[in-house]
């Protein structure tokens, strides 16, 4: 049997598995390919199982759309105001120039980035849409690096299958797998729509990950760790997400 009509059959299984019976059969499936979300289990966990695993063998090389410039909102929403936090305040009266986003886990060479480090790789923008989980989006240009341009600076181990990301604001941390980290439309955003990014929108740096739910790009970005596992971060859920209800893997 080729390589894809394999792929194709698995695929089907799992769209067959859709009903109530067949999520075990899905779980199943998605263990056997390696394609369990961290926040598997518990009364929703097949069925998370099954929206990841269909997703990343159906769709894995899809991407987020993309805007014309004449899309890009008018008065797009920040949902937040700054972290109140004196460090914070004291960094961006100086221009986040003492800004570091801390690289490090299973990578060869550990850094430390200032953003004018992050400035210096080659530098990509999109024009894509945030859309939250409770229902408002809007459409912006995100200007900033390809996180794979940091990951290949800093020499990924190829035993590594997912980054968590941490944010200045504690409550606010996550995890994406390899797929989603390599994929050139996920982002370290210092910019947004010309300009430096405002702290409202996660300034002086944010995540963007434009296939995922709007909560997966977390604001005020400080640390990037690479790992093989994140059940030793917070609850062991993969995110902040899943402690509150919400999924791990929040695909569009
Ligand atoms: N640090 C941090 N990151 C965050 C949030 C937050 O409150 N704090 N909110 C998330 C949610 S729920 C959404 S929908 C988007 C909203 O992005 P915006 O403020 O640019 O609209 O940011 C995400 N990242
Ligand atoms: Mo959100």
């Amino acid at each position: 049997m080729s390589k894809f009509s394999r792929r194709r059959l698995i695929a089907t299984g799992l769209a067959a598995a859709g009903g109530v019976a067949g999520l075990d059969v899905a779980a199943k499936l998605a263990q056997k390919y390696g394609l369990v979300p961290p926040d598997h289990g518990g009364i929703y966990g097949a069925g998370e199982t099954l929206t990841y695993a269909a997703q990343r063998l159906l769709t894995r090389h899809s991407l987020a759309r993309e805007f014309p410039r004449s899309y890009i909102s008018a008065r797009p929403f920040a949902n937040e105001i700054s972290p109140r936090d004196e460090a914070f305040d004291r960094m961006k009266a100086g221009g986040f120039a003492d800004w570091r986003v801390a690289v490090d886990g299973m990578v060869a060479r550990p850094r430390s980035l200032s953003l004018s480090d992050l400035k210096s790789y080659p530098q990509s923008s999109q024009i894509t849409e945030v859309i939250c989980e409770e229902g408002w989006s809007y459409v912006a240009e995100w200007i900033g690096v390809r996180l794979h341009e940091v990951l290949d600076a800093v020499e990924v181990h190829p035993q590594a299958k997912y980054i968590a990301y941490f944010s200045l604001d504690k409550d606010w941390w996550d995890s994406m797998d390899m797929a989603d980290a390599l994929h050139p439309q996920t982002f370290l955003a210092y910019g947004m729509n010309g300009a430096e990014l405002p702290v409202g929108f996660g300034g002086p740096l944010r995540m963007r990950v434009p296939r995922q739910l709007g909560y997966k790009s977390v604001k005020f970005i400080t640390r990037l760790t690479v790992t093989d596992s994140v059940k030793k971060f917070g609850k062991g859920l993969g995110s902040a997400a899943p402690e509150a209800g919400y999924a791990w893997y929040a695909g569009i």
